[in-house]
């Protein structure tokens, strides 16, 4: 697979001469300026891609070009905001970059509680906890009935949390779960917004009556209606699971399992429709089989994200390391059924001197570069395999 990095522009202090030296060869990247819905110009992305060329690297996935809410809920602006991403993706199929990556989740994207949940050893991970989302969810968004998607044990050790929680805590909690983890992927809040809590509520309340049913649908919708300019320009589109891959906060979701992705790699059917596979959001699910998934929709994916979760039987799950069985068994299947596929290591830990730099969570330096190391030296071993075989 080639080694992709995701990289945030100009503005990231991690820059291009870093990642050359470190065996980078393709970027992963996206126009983070232009807000949501708006066209892509054709020359923004050609003077992109000019930077990134001259480092002798290659912009090889734009991830993400977002779909704007309304496309997702069925909104009245759905029509023109499909246009404005047809004219996008028109722009950067002109450009000659071929794979987008995107998701379709109502609201918010990945959702953690923790940024920096410290290990033993001294570096710190994600971690998403399944209590302290509770007493977001039920204490302080105070959806209606929410309370009804947790079990009594759960509710009890909400109200034990809710006790003891300290204003600072909440703030930082909502900071994390609803503006840290978003701003920075074009998400619906941003740094400095104001009231964060009622911008969020009235996003959700965008989505009453939108049940999984029509979620599906405006899904089908959308892709239907940006096939022909994929055709034409060979643009393969790969969706993002869902992030953690269960239902949230009443919202509907559809990228959650094996039978979710069969479904939409039926619904259409064509090729260039395919699935971005997120090793890392698939395993927080103890339902799912990750490498067996992979074996089914390898040759359906268009672009590999390599990490991997560790889930606790109370439902809360963490970022573990990428150098295990599972992900040794991904990276296998994919060496062998699509081999040619962009990977990137995705969400490292924070460690060394990563902690004071500012960095996006969960795209550390450091430890991005000790898990695209981990993954080379495993990919190496694999092709060796896989060539010894053959021979
Ligand atoms: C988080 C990422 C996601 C992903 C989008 C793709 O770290 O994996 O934000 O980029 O869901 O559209």
């Amino acid at each position: 697979m080639e080694k992709t990095w995701r990289w945030f522009g100009r503005k990231d202090k991690i820059t291009l001469d870093m990642l050359k030296q470190i065996g980078v060869e393709g970027i992963v990247t996206a126009l983070h300026d232009i807000p949501n819905g708006e066209v892509w110009p054709l020359e923004r992305i050609e003077e992109l891609k000019a930077y990134i060329e001259s480092f002798g690297l290659r912009w090889s996935v734009v991830e993400s070009l977002p779909v704007s809410e309304a496309i997702k809920y069925g909104g009245k602006d759905r029509e023109r905001l499909i246009e404005n991403y047809i004219q996008s993706l028109t722009n950067l199929g002109r450009a000659g970059i071929k794979i987008v990556c995107y998701n379709f989740m109502p609201v918010i994207d990945w959702i953690r509680t923790d940024l920096d949940y410290p290990l033993s050893d001294g570096t710190s991970t994600l971690y998403f906890d399944k209590i302290k989302f509770a007493y977001f969810d039920c204490c302080i968004l105070q959806r209606v009935e929410a309370y009804k998607d947790y079990t009594p044990q759960e509710m009890a050790q909400v109200s034990l949390l809710a006790e003891v929680i300290t204003d600072e805590q909440k703030q930082q909690l909502i900071d994390t779960i609803i503006v840290k983890t978003q701003g920075f992927i074009n998400g619906n809040i941003k740094e400095g917004d104001q009231h964060p809590i009622t911008l969020f509520k009235q996003l959700l309340s965008q989505y009453e009556g939108v049940n999984r049913e029509v979620l599906r649908y405006n899904l089908v919708f959308f892709l239907s209606a940006i096939m022909p300019i994929c055709q034409e320009f060979q643009i393969k589109m790969c969706i993002h699971p869902d992030d953690p891959p269960f239902q949230v906060l009443g919202l509907p979701r559809i990228v959650t399992n094996a039978e979710d992705i069969a479904w939409l790699l039926n619904a259409v059917g064509h090729p260039l429709n395919g699935l971005t596979f997120c090793a890392g959001s698939l395993s927080a699910s103890s339902q799912n089989n990750v490498p067996a998934m992979a074996r089914l929709f390898a040759g359906r994916s268009h672009f590999v994200h390599l990490r991997y979760t560790g889930v606790t039987s109370d439902g809360n799950f963490m970022e573990v390391s990428h150098l295990n069985k599972q992900l040794i068994e991904v990276i296998r299947i994919f060496e062998e059924e699509n081999p040619n596929l962009p990977m990137r290591v995705d969400h490292g830990r924070m460690m060394l001197d990563d902690c004071d730099k500012g960095y996006n969570p969960g795209y550390s330096f450091h430890g991005r570069m000790l898990a695209l190391a981990q993954v080379e030296g495993m990919m190496a071993v694999i092709q060796g395999e896989i060539n010894n075989l053959k021979e």
